[in-house]
């Protein structure tokens, strides 16, 4: 605990520190090699323009003109395009499809990006680099502007008046509105104004602090090292950009049917014999379970790549009797390495020279949990492909799924990191760990994944990580750390996570539950109601916590958490069409409310109920013993999935949240796919599928579910096109409702042989132009699969 002594006038740094360094200014000239604008400055500073798509620019400024930014591995590197330029005397001009950058001499000089219309929409009013090698970019805010993003954040929704830091950490204090850095640093702000929306991209391994607190009408970054070098990505809406925003900093590939099932973890199941225990309650309990974590205590002293043999006696036949049963094990894997002159992955190491070392040679030693160990250089190429062979170790078992942790990387030590002198080889540009540090987890998480995916012959691998930086999606899911067991953290988690979606991150979730702290009854409840709904669904906690499966509160809560695990289970068709969607499209899973109604500026503002897909509304109850509770609707009718009332939008309403279930509300008439709940996720036995049309739709408006389906394991979608693709639209033309299906891809043959459509409390008021069965109020038709439809409904 700290004591007023903490603020001391003595302790506080002195604010005008950087006084000193010089600006960007005074252009001397200009010129062009192949794509790339080349302006040239003062103090022998030089900015580099490069157009990389109609909507997306690459800028980059740095001292000394023989030097190069490189984009770091964050990025999916795009070619220049060819551009104009237009020069006065005071100000070049190049543009290339809807974007322009305009560069202003002066003192200092501004950088601005503006659409097609000539709207500016981004503006760098100076940038200034300092002796020490540090830099700062002030960019202009304007009142009306707001800022979402940043990737793995404490605090709302909105960004604005916010103060963080870029340089991942691992804290296992407390995270609250002061924890500047998590474990995740996505150095990217989303800007919505009048005008539209504008993604700023910073690409930045090493630390950079962001600062929007308005009191200063402008938004400063400072940068520790290296240099400046940014994107600008320009669209009309959220959705737009941050689709351009994905084709820079990669998507999602579709990951395992499984990992979108729920996950069970502990800090740590000891044993064979009670990881063994806990599948079969969960059989027995018919609670649906498709994974099951292995923390640290599996191995033998904390040594990766290794099972201790009396806690674990026989893992091979563990790991296959639960793959029958349909749960996945996922180990925990960390990048220490125990110094251990007998441990072959230590040997190895050293000898294949993997491990990070100083500059003059000797090898780094930090201390993790298996005691003093070795780090490996995960920077460099041929450490990844040794790391990612090392999982044969695993997959031999007949494991598909790695936990990687520790990764940021955490170190027992002061700094709680490595050391900021210790090298990376950086294919063939050595920089120090000060210069790369944000790029550790997710190098980490790539050796892991490209590993698995070589050895799991055409198996989708399943990748968890705690650190990662720009582009942590192209390789795994993200999990955001040691939260604790606090009303107040359950409700952090959705702006959290929202603004991990529009960062890029479509795949991540919370411990839920809480991880340290014991839970509670009803925190258990409503967090399983609400991680029911999040893209990653796993509950965890520490091994001080008191135990929180979904069972240990007695029968009410039992049965409110299964009741919410398999809710989502039976979504998973829709759920799994929104995933296509993100790893096709780079569209987050769970969105902010303001994504799916750009115009609303009420909106913008809802940071505790989000959206999944485009038709589900959550709305998570995030206080105890809260039975009611406000929801913000946007335009549009919404149907309660489980009361059937509706509530019309562009308002708040006061709803029913009993503690059975969460508010769930479907847009009116629009596609939800469904199926039956089965005890795990396998889509080659899925013999149901049914469209759920809750309500109907009113007004002129069309709403459109694309239900992406494969087999869930394989690769043959991206090998074979073995996918459907069947696009469900669902429209009013005056009294009509037109429901149609097309199918725009036809490649997978699916187990059910009809897809049954199912018009909720149709029967009362349609009638409908085919045949048809009642099921109390509904309305069911059944389509053969294959078979395109067009079906009219009439009001009686
Ligand atoms: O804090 O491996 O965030 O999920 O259970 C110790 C033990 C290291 C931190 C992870 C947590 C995990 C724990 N790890």
């Amino acid at each position: 605990m700290q004591s007023s002594e903490a603020i001391h006038p003595e302790r506080l740094g002195s604010y005008d520190q950087q006084s000193a360094g010089y600006w960007l200014e005074q252009m001397i000239s200009t010129h062009q090699e192949k794509h790339t604008l080349c302006v040239s400055f003062q103090h022998d500073i030089q900015v580099k323009v490069r157009h990389l798509t109609e909507s997306i620019v690459r800028l980059t400024v740095q001292a000394g003109s023989d030097t190069d930014s490189v984009p770091s591995p964050g990025i999916t590197p795009l070619a220049a395009q060819p551009f104009t330029i237009e020069e006065n005397q005071s100000s070049v001009v190049s543009r290339f499809g809807e974007l322009a950058v305009t560069i202003s001499n002066g003192s200092p000089a501004s950088l601005s990006i503006s659409d097609s219309q000539g709207v500016s929409r981004l503006r760098v009013d100076s940038i200034r680099f300092f002796a020490d090698g540090s830099s700062q970019l002030r960019l202009a805010s304007e009142a009306e502007a707001d800022y979402f993003g940043l990737g793995e954040k404490t605090g709302w929704l909105s960004k604005q008046g916010s103060k963080t830091v870029m340089w991942n950490s691992d804290v296992y204090a407390p995270h609250n509105l002061e924890t500047e850095a998590l474990y995740v640093s996505i150095p990217y702000l989303l800007k919505l104004d009048a005008k539209g929306a504008t993604g700023f991209l910073l690409d930045a391994p090493a630390k950079s602090e962001w600062n929007l607190q308005k009191s200063h009408q402008e938004i400063t970054i400072t940068l520790d090292t290296g240099a400046v070098d940014f994107y600008v990505i320009l669209g009309q809406d959220a959705k737009q950009v941050t689709e351009r925003y994905t084709e820079l900093s990669g998507r999602m590939p579709l990951p395992p049917a499984w990992s979108l099932g729920y996950h069970q973890s502990r800090y740590s199941y000891m044993s064979q014999q009670e990881v063994e225990q806990l599948a079969e309650e969960f059989r027995s309990r018919e609670i649906p379970c498709d994974a099951i974590h292995l923390d640290i205590h599996y191995m033998r002293g904390y040594r990766v790549f290794t099972f201790d043999a009396n806690r674990f006696p026989n893992p091979k036949k563990m790991v296959g009797n639960l793959l029958e049963q349909g749960f996945h094990i996922v180990p925990i894997v960390d990048p220490g390495v125990k110094r251990d002159v007998e441990y072959t992955v230590y040997q190895e190491g050293v000898s294949g020279n993997y491990f990070c070392r100083r500059l003059e040679g000797e090898l780094y030693f930090g201390e993790v949990w298996p005691g003093i160990s070795a780090f490996p250089d995960f920077t460099s190429s041929a450490t990844r492909s040794w790391w990612g062979e090392k999982h044969k170790f695993y997959t031999q078992l007949g494991i598909q799924g790695i936990w990687n942790d520790m990764n940021e990387p955490a170190v027992f030590n002061e700094s709680k990191t490595m050391e900021l002198d210790v090298m990376h080889q950086a294919e063939g540009r050595p920089q120090p760990h000060r210069a790369l540090h944000n790029l550790y987890g997710l190098q980490m998480s790539r050796a892991t994944y490209e590993g698995l995916r070589e050895q799991l012959q055409g198996e989708r691998p399943f990748v968890l990580t705690r650190s990662g930086y720009i582009g942590v999606q192209r390789y795994a899911a993200v999990w955001t750390g040691d939260n604790r067991s606090f009303w107040e953290h359950m409700e952090m988690a959705v702006p959290m996570l929202l603004n991990m979606g529009l960062s890029g991150i479509p795949f991540a979730g919370v411990d839920v539950g809480g991880f340290a702290y014991d839970t509670q009854p009803e925190l258990l409840a409503r967090w399983t109601q609400l991680g029911a709904f999040l893209p990653f669904f796993r509950n965890h906690s520490a091994i001080d916590a008191i135990r929180q499966e979904p069972w240990r509160f007695g029968e009410e809560i039992e049965a409110v958490c299964r009741a919410a695990i398999a809710r989502r289970y039976r979504l998973i068709p829709y759920l799994y069409s929104v995933f296509a969607e993100a790893a096709r499209k780079g569209w987050p899973v769970v969105r902010p409310i303001f994504m799916e109604a750009p115009g609303d500026s009420t909106a913008r503002t809802v940071a505790d109920e989000f959206f999944v897909g485009r038709h589900l509304l959550a709305a998570p109850v995030l206080r105890p013993q809260q039975r009611k509770r406000m929801v913000y609707f946007p335009e549009g009718e919404w149907v309660d999935v489980e009361s059937g009332l509706t509530y019309s939008g562009a308002q708040y309403h006061i709803v029913d949240a009993p503690l059975s279930h969460m508010p769930l509300f479907a847009r009116a008439g629009a596609p939800i796919a469904e199926t039956d709940v089965y005890s795990h996720l396998q889509f080659e036995h899925q013999d149901v599928l049914r469209i759920v049309f809750y309500g109907h739709p009113v007004g002129e408006t069309a709403e459109t579910l694309d239900l992406y389906e494969d087999d869930g394991h394989s690769f043959a979608y991206e090998q074979k096109n073995a996918y459907n693709l069947v696009r469900i639209q669902s429209k009013r033309r005056g009294n009509e409702w037109i429901v149609t299906l097309d199918l725009v891809h036809e490649g997978y043959s699916t187990p059910y042989t009809y897809r049954e459509l199912r018009f909720t409390g149709a029967a009362k008021c349609w009638q409908i132009d085919t045949d048809y069965r009642q099921d109390g109020d509904d309305i069911i038709v059944q389509l053969p699969v294959g078979q395109t439809s067009r079906l009219i409904l009439r009001p009686m």
